[in-house]
């Protein structure tokens, strides 16, 4: 299954980017804490190449927590100043403002020594789609400024929201890179949800997930289903339709429909808090 999603509001929302990147001084990059590589867009480095850089852990609440730590502590290691957060709830968002002034802080001091004071930090959101951008800037503003979705396309152009007296925030659109480097990245991608629905093949997916569930999170997987999880993901996901009354016309069983269950249950969490990626595979 070989999955790339790149159409031309992409393009377009990337220019803008590039055309605005001269007036922050701040990248506040947020990624998905399931898939920390994966949602990491490598076009991103090259526009923010020489700003100061904040990393954001978003939707760790659906993620292992164990597997977060450790993602906390790589992105440390590699110079970022780093936050997680759950800005659903709210948790974590407000020492964000603390990590963004810690990692300013020499840019405000030169600013101070040349005279100017209180102006405000500025800083650019960016990610890749339904990573949570928007809910994020409304977390952090306190209001609801930005539009926010369950689906990846939500924001379509820029918007500048001023939080304080501090910061001024530039939301905006999720993009992805004309080209993956591996299958994997794109599975990884629509599993979380950052992929359109429209364009994959839902069941294919599915059966991704799980075999990825068998493997690493059997006992999760189990408690989902309520039976053991043996065979092979078409026997489970058959099961799965079976178990949630997905019947087609002629009594043949829907499994499409069982798909798109089983994928909506993982983005909620309701399988569990299941991280993707291990820190470990990318250490030399
Ligand atoms: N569980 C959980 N859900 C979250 C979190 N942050 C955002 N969401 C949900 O994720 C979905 C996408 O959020 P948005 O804020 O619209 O994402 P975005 O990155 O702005 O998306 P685009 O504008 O489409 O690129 C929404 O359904 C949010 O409620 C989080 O920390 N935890
Ligand atoms: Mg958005």
């Amino acid at each position: 299954m070989n999955i790339q999603w790149y159409p031309g509001h992409m393009t377009k929302a990337m220019r803008m980017m590039q055309e605005n990147i001269k007036l922050v001084d701040v990248i506040i990059e947020i990624i998905d804490t399931r898939i920390p590589v994966s949602s990491r867009n490598p076009d991103i480095a090259k526009l923010a190449n020489g700003k100061i850089r904040v990393i954001v852990l978003n939707k760790f609440d659906l993620a292992d927590d164990v597997a977060s730590k450790k993602w906390k502590a790589y992105f440390e290691s590699e110079g970022y100043n780093v936050a997680i957060t759950n800005s659903k709830s709210g948790k974590g968002v407000r020492a964000v403002n603390d990590v963004i002034m810690k990692a300013c802080h020499e840019k405000i001091e030169r600013d101070r020594k040349r005279g100017i004071i209180n102006r405000p930090v500025r800083a650019m959101i960016v990610g890749i789609p339904n990573v949570g951008k928007s809910t994020f800037i409304n977390s952090f503003a306190g209001k609801a400024c930005a539009k926010t979705g369950d689906k990846p396309g939500v924001t379509k152009g820029k918007q500048w929201i001023k939080l304080n007296k501090n910061v001024e925030l530039l939301d905006t659109p999720g993009v992805l890179w004309p080209k993956f480097e591996d299958e994997k990245t794109g599975i990884n991608l629509a599993l979380i949800g950052s992929i359109n629905d429209d364009i994959i093949q839902i069941e294919e997916l599915a059966y991704k997930l799980l075999e990825i569930l068998s493997g690493s999170y059997k006992d999760r997987l189990k408690e989902y289903l309520g039976s053991e999880p043996d065979g092979s993901p078409y026997e489970l996901l058959e099961r799965f339709a079976v178990k949630r009354g997905c019947i087609a016309k002629g009594d043949s069983l829907d499994t499409n429909r069982a798909a798109i269950l089983l994928l909506d249950d993982y983005r909620a969490g309701k399988i569990g808090r299941i991280t993707l990626e291990d820190v470990e595979d990318i250490k030399d």
